[in-house]
């Protein structure tokens, strides 16, 4: 029977870790969702011609190609989905706006301020998606319904935290992510801008910030650990961390957000759970639930499996996926779209210019 939806061509330029993760999207999505486009997996690009036919073969790509300026411009391609090292997301993303293609790139954005806005400026006129994917484990967008109904009320503190440990393994071989070329910073570009983008998406714009960095590894040249400060428009006051040097956390994305009603707290390693405080109950009942965010009421609930079966990393790639092609079908903005992604490299370039000048640094609203 010929499926009368919308094909989309799509084209992958990366291979990496995040190259599986969004293979893995665009395979499954319509398993899960009733997507209104029919994803051709077209092109997958890399540099690496023996690991690319494997991940082509193993994800179902038709073809591979190792060159991504000749990818971009492929007029048999709708979709440009940037999985590169950091430095080249501006001249990729620019380059396939500019030919016409809904485009769609890894966090962070880009490497400067500057970067970004000549990215969000050069795709004014195209879909875009950043892929901050934690915004779709269904525990943190439960945590954003419940924030937008009030449950936690008035907020007083936002505390965000990102932990990885991995940082501490000096003889680990050296990839782009150590490279300040490639990656353009440290920590502060590859993890906080996860913890930037939850606290904006969760309590809203940040107004100043101040910070310190630290590389603790003798030699290396990008920053290891970010501990910073800042206020928000809100009113609140929070704290934004993240660290290679995490000793005990694998991949510890977590935050608090404590409020005159209530109080919520999540952590990735735990990614099916929500703790919820409510303040509004009597004092004797008054204590700490841990929700399993898997039931039918709950976001994507319907989507993967049946209450209490638990999902993981790769269904928040499927989700924002299928939550942008929603959104495309609707001809809607989509959150987070390049200018989201601008805003959170507002707060980064904030906290870097803060970690050098030893002051409170503004964001601009
Ligand atoms: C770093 O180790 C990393 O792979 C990040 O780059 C990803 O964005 C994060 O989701 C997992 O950790």
């Amino acid at each position: 029977m010929s499926d009368p939806r919308r094909e989309l061509r799509v084209a992958l330029l990366g291979q990496g870790f995040m190259g599986k993760a969004h293979s893995n999207a665009f395979a499954q999505v319509s398993r899960f969702f009733d997507v209104p486009f029919r994803l051709r997996l077209s092109v997958l690009c890399g540099r690496d011609q023996q690991a690319l036919e494997r991940s082509a073969a193993a994800w179902g790509w038709e073809q591979t190609a190792t060159d991504w300026r000749q990818v971009v411009e492929r007029p048999d391609i709708d979709l440009i989905d940037i999985a590169l090292p950091n430095h080249l997301h501006s001249e990729a993303a620019i380059a396939a706006a500019r030919a016409g293609k809904i485009v769609l790139c890894e966090k962070p954005l880009a490497n400067t301020v500057k970067e970004a806005k000549a990215m969000v400026e050069a795709a004014r006129n195209v879909p875009t998606m950043v892929w901050f994917n934690y915004r779709r484990v269904p525990a943190i967008a439960y945590a954003k319904r419940l924030i937008d109904e009030g449950r936690v009320g008035q907020v007083f503190h936002y505390r965000g935290t990102y932990q990885q440990q991995w940082g501490t393994d000096t003889n680990r071989p050296l990839t782009w992510k150590m490279d300040p070329e490639q990656a353009g910073h440290g920590v502060v570009g590859d993890l906080l801008s996860h913890a930037v983008d939850l606290a904006l998406y969760l309590n809203g714009a940040i107004e100043q910030v101040t910070a310190l960095t630290r590389t603790f590894a003798p030699g290396r040249a990008v920053e290891d650990a970010v501990e910073s400060l800042a206020t928000f428009a809100n009113g609140s006051i929070g704290t934004l961390e993240a660290t290679r040097f995490g000793v005990g956390s694998r991949n510890g994305n977590s935050f608090e957000v404590q409020g005159a009603k209530g109080m919520l707290r999540f952590h990735l390693e735990d990614m099916n759970k929500l703790e919820f405080f409510d303040a509004t109950d009597g004092a004797p009942l008054q204590g700490v639930r841990s929700l399993l965010v898997t039931d039918a009421q709950h976001p994507y609930g319907t989507n993967f499996w049946r209450p209490g079966h638990i999902i993981g990393y790769e269904h928040t790639f499927i989700a924002a996926l299928a939550d942008f092609l929603f959104s495309l079908s609707r001809d809607e903005q989509f959150h987070p779209n390049f200018e989201d992604g601008l805003r959170v490299q507002e707060v980064l370039d904030a906290v870097l210019q803060s970690a050098h000048s030893r002051r409170w640094e503004g964001i601009p609203t």
